[in-house]
């Protein structure tokens, strides 16, 4: 008995792989291609994390059984290296932040590659490679020329202690996330990317692909689009109006009051006739202290102040109503003011009930208010649209606000424009430059990249503005218009920037004239399979694909997604059951478990430890118990005897146990495919010897989940070639259940064929799958049938 040792294996194996390039993808028009994608790591200081091998070995399960079955895999991997973490790392250690992402990715490589995945390495992207992000810049400069690329102020979170600005990852709960200050709104001038351009058909071609419905739902919600109409108020006493978004215009006969949002411009505009302007003032300042997720989601306790000197009309029964200002209305959405119906809707509830103003119920549902169900109820106290259903009664109202001048219907998102500047160093220069003259000037293209210049500091400034604008040969230059001096943009990319269109540099991760050639786009596009985590959603997830609709606008990429498939996986949770972190010392390096237990065994625990969409909790009792299983696979060669069949005991659960894995690898369903084939390891245990064919078959079928393990054993048995040459396993229809059996038909006392039955068919059901037979068929045609003699589960005897 040989012993099962995994670090020789292993580390055997993967220098074979890597001398030989096993894993190389080329273009070939006569392969079928198969791009699976996982998302690229950020490679941190702290290396490799348990979490990071979970959505890479299953990708890799699916890529080496798809290439067993002859698909021309094309499997990549790389890095997503800008961002802060880096940055900070190296402003704190006085390390450039281009040498501190060096060294992590030479960790974050050594560790992927200590875990056999198959990657084809020759396509490895870096993000903060010039040669890479000079095409990152080109696709702004794009956007830039289409319009989709916009100046604009916006408020920014801002650091009072720091003086910096945050980017919304770094402010949590309202705080710096690095001293803890409360964090305040500054506007600034920002570059804007126009993706509501795109809000409708990031939600439309959602039908197109093949995405979880979890994240179809949560891209959606996030884009938000709804469907209501613009109604003008007239403000009392003067010749102004105050327009609100609703999606409930049949609603209006029960608005009590209305709210505009502490930004709204109304108020300055009137405050010499507002009589508690210095108190509507101080609660301005409060509401900037606010995200406006804690003013939305978060926003429990309403507070608000009644405009005192101004009211309005409500265009519909002409009543006086109060305006307040409260800080659940967001500037950002609609119009900034809102007209309120306590009866139907929750947050003017809260608030009516707090500051005691009327409540009109409109509909009649006969449940406790507020109801808000559009479906329920008919029309009350609404004169024209008694009697009504909700949506025919919006139908009708927004009908009658048209006729009337009152107002106009209208779709509205809530998705908002992406902020795309930084005021960092670790991240791509947008290369636009301005001009006196010519104002902003995209930087010509064949001077990209613009690169970032290589300095010994990159600390944040004092005044908020990017490290760059400290660097003056950065920032001077020409203008490519006119030649005269001219200031180059100082802010850099965010972070999603490289990440929004790196699957396409895998095509072609060396071309130097476009992002790829034609041709490596049409043969591998789109990417077929990419898995990654549910909070990328409605971020990386739905930039890409903004990106990637704008390249196909343009006639860059020949599809109109960039995913064909998108699936998610859990999170790993410590033994504790809580998120692993540093600080809670509950944190699990694969490292270790690769030196103790081997990669194959790593690999096997990530796959059965659980459903793979849902959270895992790590168990070291599981990876024991996943080490235990291969050492019985390993041991399994004292078993083998010769034989090109596969053993007679064993043909039923054999071929179960390909459709089965086979189907739930497909599936993401890795822990029930590996429970099968624990239990045929155990049958194959107590049957005492298996044939070559048995054991060839089962160590396919185990190859995607342990490779290394799989193909030493393939070796050690002397099976043709390698493993990763040989073709999957397929399975016969006919022998999935052993209540099956081939029975033989005879006529007139000679066997004429056999078909398969169950083995305790009806009389009835033996003479028609007989009958269906083209042999008997030629028999029995045209001639007068005698007797049937059917002994179930062994022979069928027709005399004719
Ligand atoms: C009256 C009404 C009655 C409303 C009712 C809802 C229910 P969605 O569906 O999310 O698009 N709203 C409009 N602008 C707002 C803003 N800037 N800040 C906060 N809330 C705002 O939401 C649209 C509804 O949210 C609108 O319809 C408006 O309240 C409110 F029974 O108008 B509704």
């Amino acid at each position: 008995m040989v012993e099962y040792n995994p670090n020789a294996i292993e580390k055997k194996w993967q220098k074979k792989w890597d001398d030989e390039k096993t894993f190389k993808s080329e273009i070939d028009n006569n392969k079928k291609k198969f791009y699976p994608l996982v998302e690229f790591p950020y490679p941190s200081g702290q290396g490799l994390h348990v979490g990071h091998p979970r959505p890479y070995t299953a990708l890799d399960v699916v890529a080496r059984k798809r290439r067993l079955e002859g698909e021309n895999v094309m499997y990549p991997m790389g890095w997503d290296a800008f961002g802060l973490p880096t940055e900070n790392y190296a402003i704190k250690n006085k390390i450039h932040p281009a040498k501190v992402t060096e060294d992590n990715i030479a960790h974050f490589k050594e560790q992927m590659k200590s875990i056999g995945f198959s990657f084809d390495w020759d396509r490895e992207v870096n993000t903060t490679d010039p040669d890479y992000y000079k095409w990152s810049q080109w696709i702004f400069i794009q956007m830039y020329k289409h319009g989709l690329a916009y100046k604009n102020e916006m408020s920014v979170n801002w650091c009072p202690s720091c003086q910096v600005g945050l980017a919304n990852e770094e402010v949590v709960d309202g705080k710096c996330e690095r001293c803890g200050t409360e964090v305040v709104h500054k506007m600034k001038n920002q570059w804007m990317l126009k993706i509501t351009e795109y809000a409708d058909r990031l939600i439309d071609d959602l039908e197109e692909v093949d995405f979880e419905e979890r994240i179809k739902a949560s891209q959606i919600n996030w884009i938000g689009r709804s469907h209501g109409c613009d109604v003008d108020f007239k403000i009392k006493d003067l010749d102004e109006k105050l327009t609100v978004y609703t999606t409930r215009p049949d609603t209006i006969f029960g608005v009590s009051y209305m709210v505009v949002s502490p930004e709204h411009p109304i108020l300055d505009k009137y405050k010499e006739r507002i009589k508690n302007f210095t108190e509507i003032e101080a609660y301005q300042e409060e509401a900037k202290k606010k995200s406006d997720f804690e003013r939305s989601e978060l926003n429990k306790d309403k507070t608000g102040v009644m405009i005192d000197g101004i009211s309005a009309i409500n265009p519909l029964n002409d009543k006086e109503i109060p305006i307040w200002v409260s800080d659940y209305v967001l500037m950002t959405y609609g119009t900034g003011a809102i007209m309120a119906v306590p009866a139907h809707d929750s947050r003017d509830f809260e608030f009516a009930k707090k500051f005691d103003m009327p409540i009109i119920p409109v509909y009649d549902t006969g449940e406790e208010l507020p109801t808000t169900d559009i479906n329920k109820g008919e029309a009350i106290n609404s004169d024209f649209l008694n009697g009504l259903s909700a949506s025919d009664a919006k139908k009708k109202a927004i009908e009658y606000v048209e006729e009337k001048g009152l107002g106009k219907a209208k779709t509205n998102f809530k998705l908002r424009d992406w902020v795309f500047s930084r005021q960092r160093y670790w991240g791509e220069p947008i290369p636009m430059i301005y001009c006196e003259e010519h104002g902003w000037v995209p930087v010509p293209e064949e001077e990209l990249p613009v690169k970032l210049p290589d300095v010994p500091s990159y600390e944040p400034t004092a005044t908020g503005e990017s490290p760059l604008s400290e660097i003056e040969e950065f920032v001077n230059t020409t203008c490519p218009i006119c030649g005269k001096p001219a200031k180059r943009e100082t802010d850099t990319m965010p972070q999603w920037a490289g990440s929004s269109w790196y699957y396409l540099r895998y095509m072609d991760p060396n071309n130097k004239e476009a992002i790829a050639s034609k041709e490596a786009l049409d043969y591998y596009s789109p990417v077929d399979w990419y898995n990654g985590g549910m909070e990328h959603t409605t971020l990386h997830l739905l930039y890409s694909r903004f990106w990637h609709k704008f390249l196909y606008d343009i006639g860059v990429v020949p599809t109109k997604e960039p995913y064909k498939k998108r699936t998610s996986h859990g999170m790993i949770l410590g033994s504790d059951h809580q998120k692993m972190s540093k600080s809670r010392g509950n944190v699990i390096n694969p490292d270790d478990i690769v030196r103790d237990y081997g990669a194959d065994t790593l690999r096997c625990y990530e796959m059965f430890m659980g459903d793979f969409s849902s959270m895992a909790i790590w168990s070291d009792e599981g990876v024991r118990g996943c080490r235990k299983y291969l050492e019985r696979v390993f041991n399994l060669t004292d078993l083998v005897v010769d034989g090109e069949e596969y053993s007679k005991d064993l043909e039923v659960v054999i071929n179960q146990t390909i459709k089965k894995v086979s189907e739930d690898y497909e599936n993401l369903k890795f822990n029930t495919a590996i429970a099968k084939l624990m239990t045929l390891l155990n049958e194959m245990k107590s049957l005492g010897k298996i044939t070559k064919k048995d054991f060839k078959t089962y160590i396919t079928l185990l190859n995607p989940v342990a490779p290394h393990m799989t193909e030493e054993l393939w070796e050690m048995m002397s099976y043709e070639g390698e493993l990763n040459q040989t073709t999957w396993p397929s399975y016969d229809e006919d022998k999935l259940s052993f209540d099956s059996f081939e029975m033989p038909v005879q006529i007139n006392g000679k066997v004429r064929a056999t078909v398969m039955m169950d083995k305790d068919a009806s009389k009835e059901d033996a003479i028609k799958s007989a009958q269906e037979d083209n042999n008997i068929k030629s028999y029995i045609e045209g001639k007068e049938i005698r007797k049937i003699i059917y002994v179930p589960g062994k022979i069928l005897n027709i005399v004719v």
